[in-house]
C-alpha cells in the first residue's frame, strides 16, 4: 500500500534504520524511541493488525520477533525487554500496518502490561472465561 509508512520503509521507498531483514519481515528502529534499541518488527506483507495477518505467516513472523529480540539483547545486553503490540486506535495503535514492539529494559522492576488496566470491579470471571469460550 502506497500511502501506508511500513510498506514505504519496508519497499525502501522511505528511509529507517534497518536492523534486519528476512524474507518475511523487516526490523528498524522506532523514530521515537522509548528506550535505546526500542525496534520495529513488520511483516513484509501489509496487514493491518493480528487478525489481516494469514494464518500460514504468523509462525514465521514470530519467529523473527525471536531473532530480533536475540540480536538486540546481543548488541545492547537489556535486563529485560517488554514486546507487544497495540492492536486498534483505541489501544494506541497509529501505524495501521501490524508492527511488534521489541522494547529493551536496561533497569530491573519494570511494571508489566498489567499496569495498562483499570482497576476496580473488572467482573466476574467464570462468566467473562464462559463468553470467551463460546465466541
Ligand atoms: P503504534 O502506536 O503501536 O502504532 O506505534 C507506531 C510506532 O511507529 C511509534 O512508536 C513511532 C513509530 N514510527 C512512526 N512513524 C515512523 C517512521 O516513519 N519511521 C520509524 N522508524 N518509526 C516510525
Amino acid at each position: 500500500m502506497s500511502d501506508c509508512i511500513f510498506c514505504r520503509i519496508v519497499s525502501g521507498a522511505l528511509q529507517a534504520h534497518l536492523v534486519y531483514e528476512s524474507p518475511s519481515a523487516v526490523a528498524f528502529l522506532d523514530r521515537f524511541p522509548a528506550a535505546p534499541g526500542h525496534t520495529l518488527v513488520v511483516p513484509r506483507i501489509h496487514a493491518e493488525t493480528l487478525n489481516d495477518l494469514p494464518d500460514d505467516a504468523i509462525g514465521d513472523f514470530f519467529r523473527e520477533v525471536k531473532v530480533v529480540t536475540r540480536k538486540v539483547t546481543g548488541a545492547l545486553h537489556p535486563v529485560a525487554f517488554n514486546i507487544g503490540w497495540n492492536h486498534g486506535a483505541d489501544a494506541g495503535q497509529r501505524v495501521f500496518h501490524l508492527h511488534v514492539h521489541v522494547l529493551p529494559r536496561y533497569s530491573p522492576g519494570g511494571r508489566g502490561v498489567q499496569a495498562m488496566g483499570s482497576g476496580g470491579d473488572l467482573g466476574e470471571l467464570s462468566e467473562i472465561a464462559a463468553a470467551i469460550r463460546s465466541a
